[in-house]
């Protein structure tokens, strides 16, 4: 009855279900995607993606978070009781994978000190066994495709400062979010804890990222290391005492950033736009669309369509400025 997990140490996406194995006392084996595994990663995968859980009967499973859905039936529950709680976690969830990625993805490719540091770390997954000169010449490899990559999330001259500023501040906001409590929603990781984390791992272990947040987010840092494996400490908070510092978040990062250019982007899909403009933040914020996060909010609007009226929640949604944006 053992699960396994194809990953990356580099991938958000790939720690984020390992962590999650772990919190679920799922047995997993975790399996490095390289060339040595790549014939049996095929035989399962639908997208040249990771993560990929292969369960023990031989069904593989992609994307992260259906991945974390499909286990949520058993004990314990990443889901708090109350509607409106759950449909937020749902909500930083989606944030922290979909925005929180421009910050890794950026910091990662953005300066030569993070680009050297990844690929190496990437090349030597890619040619384990094989010698410096093989590891090398990937690293070379890597650091050029990858740096070429860059724009997929994003990131270029224009937008460049509202990424980064968007970083800094949503560290500033977390951590003092965490100053009370060890995980998001309170004594016992959620969703929104899952999506965030992925990225901030990465950030922590990327040189430039990393060094601003171990100089400006001790809190964050130590939440960082505990969600490597998470445990139940405590009941969820209900909202009005995650309020104080939760709503600063939703307001000015969720609503004030995430969820326009997400509806911009899926705008700009939906007439087949090669490009798209905006004022974001007060900056202007131009991209190429990017397809996977018109599904994503699509269904995120769909998880909305559920909870939609339960006491309190539109209430939250309304003075954070979400609501406009999911219905
Ligand atoms: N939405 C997917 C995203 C998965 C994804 O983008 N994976 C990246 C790594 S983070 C990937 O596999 N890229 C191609 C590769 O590494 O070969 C999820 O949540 O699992």
């Amino acid at each position: 009855m053992t699960y396994r997990i194809f990953g990356s140490e580099l991938s958000p996406y790939s720690v984020k279900v390992r962590s999650y194995f772990r919190f679920k006392d799922l047995p997993h084996d975790w399996i490095p995607r390289s060339p040595a595994v790549q014939a049996e990663f095929q035989k399962y995968a639908k997208l040249p993606l990771v993560p990929l859980v292969v369960t023990p009967d031989g069904e593989g499973i992609q994307d992260s978070t259906p991945i974390i859905e499909r286990f949520e039936a058993a004990q314990p529950s990443l889901v708090p009781e109350d509607p409106a709680l759950a449909f937020l976690s749902a909500l930083l969830e989606e944030y922290g994978d979909e925005w929180g990625n421009k910050w890794m993805f950026h910091y990662r490719w953005r300066y030569q000190a993070d680009v050297w540091s990844t690929a190496e770390r990437i090349a030597r997954q890619m040619m384990e066994g094989q010698g410096a000169l093989a590891v090398a010449q990937a690293r070379a490899a890597v650091a050029e495709r990858m740096t070429g990559r860059i724009g997929f999330v994003g990131s270029n001259p224009t937008t460049e400062p509202t990424i980064e500023g968007s970083f800094k501040h949503a560290l500033a906001l977390i951590e003092a979010h965490l100053q009370t409590r060890p995980y998001m929603l309170g004594g016992r990781p959620a969703m929104a804890d899952f999506g965030l984390w992925g990225q901030f791992y990465e950030l922590a272990t990327d040189p430039t990222p990393g060094a601003i947040m171990r100089g400006a987010a001790p809190k964050v840092m130590a939440w960082v290391q505990r969600m490597l494996t998470p445990k139940n400490e405590g009941p969820f908070e209900a909202w009005p005492a995650l309020a104080p510092t939760l709503m600063p978040l939703l307001k000015e990062e969720v609503a004030g950033l995430f969820l326009p250019w997400s509806t911009a982007n899926a705008a700009a899909i939906a007439a087949g736009q090669k490009s798209f403009e905006m004022t974001l933040g007060g900056a202007s914020w131009v991209q190429e669309p990017q397809k996977y996060h018109a599904r994503s909010l699509a269904e995120i609007r769909r998880k909305y369509a559920t909870p939609k009226g339960v006491p309190g929640l539109d209430a939250i949604l309304t003075e954070s400025g979400c609501l406009k944006f999911l219905s």
